[in-house]
């Protein structure tokens, strides 16, 4: 399995095709039930209540999600169904435990879907209570333009395409780095091809511990 440490990045490792074209068509079905259990939802942003450009949905006992009154917050059931999230597939516990030899199981899974108009804005992911456990990150479908920086806003950031298939995981100084989606581009890896591009999106899961 290919890996490599993002030069000016400590602690983000990036396996591009880690998923094979099986792999990724297999975890797309998966996602797919996910989604049709606990179906896409809008969050929005804090205060102001603008809508969020990317649609998501979780899995796993904790579930990432934003209104306009209560803001970014890790909840244990859907917004709308007020049903718990689905289980985090075993394949995807089986690919943490590999790439991140943490020692507990993640507790959230979410699952952002891109449309081609969809960006997400330069943000650091700090809602977790374990910032000190990594962060796992699977990609699929189209490709993206994805943007990482430093510990503070200003600091200077690089971009670099995420595939269908790539993982990435961010532990130690890299964990805490602002980091974004510019834009999805409507290209697919040729051998690295998911289903899921037929549909005309990217999809990105997360993987988080939350609690410690
Ligand atoms: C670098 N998602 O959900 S995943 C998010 O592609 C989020 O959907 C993006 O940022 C997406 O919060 C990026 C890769 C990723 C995830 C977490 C990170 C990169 C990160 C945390 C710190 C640094
Ligand atoms: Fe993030």
């Amino acid at each position: 399995m290919y890996c490599h440490e993002i030069p000016g990045f400590p602690g983000a490792f990036h396996y591009p095709g880690f998923l094979t074209q099986s792999a990724q068509h297999d975890m797309s079905v998966q996602i797919i039930k996910i989604i049709q259990q606990a179906p896409l939802f809008v969050s929005y942003m804090p205060r102001t209540g603008v809508p969020m450009s990317v649609r998501m949905t979780n899995c796993g006992p904790l579930g990432w999600m934003s209104d306009k009154t209560l803001g970014y917050r890790y909840v244990s059931a859907h917004p709308e169904t007020l049903r718990p999230w689905p289980a985090i597939p075993s394949h995807l516990l089986e690919i943490w435990d590999e790439l991140t030899r943490y020692p507990k199981p993640p507790e959230a899974c979410l699952v952002n879907v891109y449309n081609l108009d969809a960006k997400m804005a330069l943000h650091q992911d700090r809602d977790e209570i374990d910032l000190a456990a990594p962060i796992l990150s699977l990609s699929l479908g189209y490709d993206c333009r994805f943007r990482l920086g430093g510990q503070k806003r200003n600091d200077p950031s690089e971009t670099f395409v995420l595939s269908s298939g790539d993982a990435l995981v961010l532990k130690g100084p890299a964990r805490r780095c602002f980091h974004g989606v510019d834009r999805i581009l409507p290209t697919i890896g040729s051998e690295l091809a998911s289903p899921l591009a037929d549909f005309g999106v990217r999809l990105n899961l997360t993987l988080r511990r939350v609690n410690e």
